[in-house]
């Protein structure tokens, strides 16, 4: 076995400026709102969208009052969905990563007493679901399809975890412990115990972190066997159902496919991206995770061939999956319809996190660029500027007319809400901005893979430090300087993103190297010798026009503007006319689109100024007439206005649009 040089896990503090100002209203905003709402201090308003799982009449969820009612302490029914608990486990887990960058007593105190509520739900066994221990303790892992029981312990596990890490708390480990241990007696190979899985992957994910805390080899043997498992007998979700209907209408929810719950066939053997979004990248992040930690070659190949597939053919250009409503799923290749597309915030959050277990798994650039994306586009825009309104699905295309008038679109929202009725995505966003710290290097052996471009303090260990300097991703220019007393060579990494192509320049003391990139990566040798070296990377951050593939029938000429990582996107209240009549003029496409940063707006945002040309006689026609070659000469030039996507819906509300209409040769 080699040894490791550093410490996986570097001691890294953040000092972006963007990602500062997120963080510190995760800690002044968003978990002190997200308490209000869950403890029922404050009353949200919910969207009216009778679709994806908001059909709660006002805020009806009471999701701490639940587990008070488990507890003992209060009298009275389960309100909300079978997994309310787990909301109440992302903010727990969130709280955990905000601690370790701003001291909050208050927050702290919360955490606190509500660790001290759990316990006092827990049943002895360790068993914990308020749902099943409130009103159905006779279903327990009865009706596993839609039960969540697994997936709600799993966040459980996965914020003690966090919190243990945070604060050293014994009593949130062991809670954790003991609920692990409850499904490790009812669950696994063994005779006797249940051979199946729940519907809703995540304990795949808890699991081997709490193996990862407990060094309790157990953990990861269960989580090995849920992964093999998935899959094995389709049938298994719906034979518990041969007994009998439950007496909780929710459990018995059957109209979705073994597809939609990842259990056709193997999970070893899937080979594309099947069902819903959600369960897909949490299965995946916690394959390769085991995958990792077990050296398991099997699961490590299904999760690069779902990447692939997810990536290569079935993700938006802001990273975003889940292209239909209908079961907030995935569709088929290159299907990516921009206005009745799902693109929940919690699959992003997911994806964001199966990119850092792959990067663990094999250091390249792809994984890196794809979290990059997702941190950057698909996951901050499920929150608003303010910290107190959230997407659930985040299209790229909308319009409060269609959201208004066409029952297909009902799902798109064209603002933030405060809360839903199903609100697992606005804790699941807070708990990746307050851990994005985890998320900048992977550390292997000898060699530090610096991957992110977000300005940070970072130590690994060994007399090895960072410091990250840059105003990503407002410039291109960043600089690392990394001191060493660790009187050993080791190697030093840095992407070169995808979106950079080959125009970056870098220099390593001032002088510039031409190394090339290998799986998107320079690495420079640290020799022994060398107490500190200054690393600088230009990247060009010039507007790209970008196009998609020409099987995606959606984007088919269309353009979309990028800007390093950051996808931008057209607002109404930025533009006179209807969006979609814009065609963006052949000069915008060689270059004449360009950035420029506005102070006052939305905080400080670049804004893109786009070269278009709109028809002057657009108001005249009929619904039909025939084509008038003269039309070409009746373009007025004009501009668009582009913000970035994170930043849409802060303002009135009104259209939006990513993919902007093409001109032809002539304009
Ligand atoms: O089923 C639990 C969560 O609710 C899923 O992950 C989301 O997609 C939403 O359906
Ligand atoms: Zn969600």
């Amino acid at each position: 076995m080699k040894t490791k040089l550093f410490s996986t896990r570097p001691n890294v503090e953040i000092t972006s400026e963007f990602w500062c100002r997120y963080r510190n209203l995760i800690v002044d905003k968003v978990l002190p709102y997200q308490w209000a709402v869950m403890s029922d201090e404050q009353d949200a308003k919910l969207p009216d969208d009778p679709s994806s799982g908001n059909s709660f009449d006002g805020n009806e969820g009471h999701t701490l009052r639940n587990l008070r009612i488990a507890a003992g302490l209060e009298k009275g029914h389960h309100t909300g969905y079978q997994f309310q608990d787990s909301d109440l486990y992302k903010w727990l887990e969130a709280v955990a990563y905000a601690l370790r960058y701003r001291e909050d007593s208050h927050l702290r105190e919360l955490a606190d007493d509500l660790i001290d509520l759990i316990s006092q739900a827990q049943e002895p066994d360790g068993y914990l679901v308020s749902l099943f221990q409130i009103d159905y303790p006779q279903e327990r892992f009865k009706r596993l399809r839609q039960s969540h029981e697994l997936y709600t312990m799993g966040h459980y596990i996965e914020a003690a975890v966090a919190y243990w890490e945070a604060t050293g708390s014994g009593k949130a480990l062991d809670i954790a412990r003991g609920m692990a241990d409850c499904i490790d007696r009812a669950f696994g190979p063994q005779e006797g115990k249940i051979h199946g899985v729940d519907g809703h992957p995540e304990i795949e994910v808890a699991l081997p972190r709490l193996y990862e805390a407990t060094g309790e080899p157990r953990y990861l043997e269960l989580a090995s066997f849920f992964l093999h498992e998935r899959g094995k007998d389709p049938n298994f979700l719906d034979q518990q159902f041969k007994e009998g209907l439950s007496p909780c209408e929710m459990l018995n929810e059957s109209t979705f496919s073994h597809k939609y719950y990842q259990i056709d066939k193997p999970f070893t053997q899937q080979t594309t991206a099947e069902g819903h979004a959600v369960r897909v990248v949490y299965l995946c992040e916690g394959a390769a995770h085991v995958a990792h930690l077990a050296d398991d070659e099997q699961l490590r190949a299904a999760a690069e061939r779902l990447w692939t597939n997810i990536v290569d053919r079935r993700m938006y250009i802001t990273g975003q999956v889940g292209s239909t409503h209908e079961g907030e799923a995935f569709t088929y290749d290159y299907d990516l319809p921009n206005d009745t597309m799902y693109g929940e915030s919690c699959a992003s959050v997911g994806m964001a996190m199966f990119a850092r277990r792959m990067l663990d798994i094999e250091q390249k650039g792809e994984y890196a660029d794809v979290l990059e994306k997702q941190l950057f586009n698909g996951a901050i825009s499920g929150m608003s500027l303010d910290g107190s309104h959230f997407y659930y699905v985040n299209p790229l295309e909308a319009d409060p007319a269609l959201s208004a008038y066409n029952p297909d679109k009902k799902h798109v929202l064209t603002h933030r809400a405060e809360w839903f009725g199903c609100s697992c995505c606005p804790a699941n966003i807070a708990r990746l901005v307050a851990s994005v710290d985890r998320y900048l290097y992977t550390v292997t052996d000898n060699t530090i893979y610096a991957h992110q471009f977000i300005a940070n303090r970072a130590s690994f260990g060994h007399g090895v430090s960072v410091v990250q300097d840059s105003d990503f991703p407002r410039s291109g220019h960043i600089s690392w300087h990394v001191e060493s007393s660790a009187n050993t060579d080791f190697r030093f990494a840095i992407r070169i993103p995808d979106w950079a192509e080959d125009n970056y320049v870098l220099q390593i003391n001032g002088i510039s190297t031409a190394i090339p990139p290998r799986n998107g990566f320079i690495t420079l040798e640290v020799p022994a010798s060398c107490i500190s070296m200054n690393v600088t990377l230009d990247l060009d951050m010039s507007v790209r026009a970008m196009q998609a593939n020409e099987n995606v029938r959606a984007d088919a000429d269309k353009v979309a503007f990028m800007r390093g990582p950051t996808v931008f996107c057209a607002e109404q209240v930025d533009n006179t006319n209807d969006l979609w009549k814009y065609r963006v003029t052949q000069e915008a496409l060689r270059g004449g689109a360009v950035s420029q940063f506005d102070a006052d707006l939305l905080g400080g945002v670049e804004t893109i100024c786009v070269p278009a040309v709109l028809d002057k006689n657009n108001n005249v026609k009929k619904l039909y007439y025939p084509v008038n070659h003269d039309d070409e000469a009746d373009m007025e030039s004009v501009s668009l206005r582009l913000i970035p996507y994170y930043a849409w819906a802060n303002r009135e509300n009104g259209q939006m649009l990513v993919w902007l209409r093409r001109g032809d040769k002539t304009t």
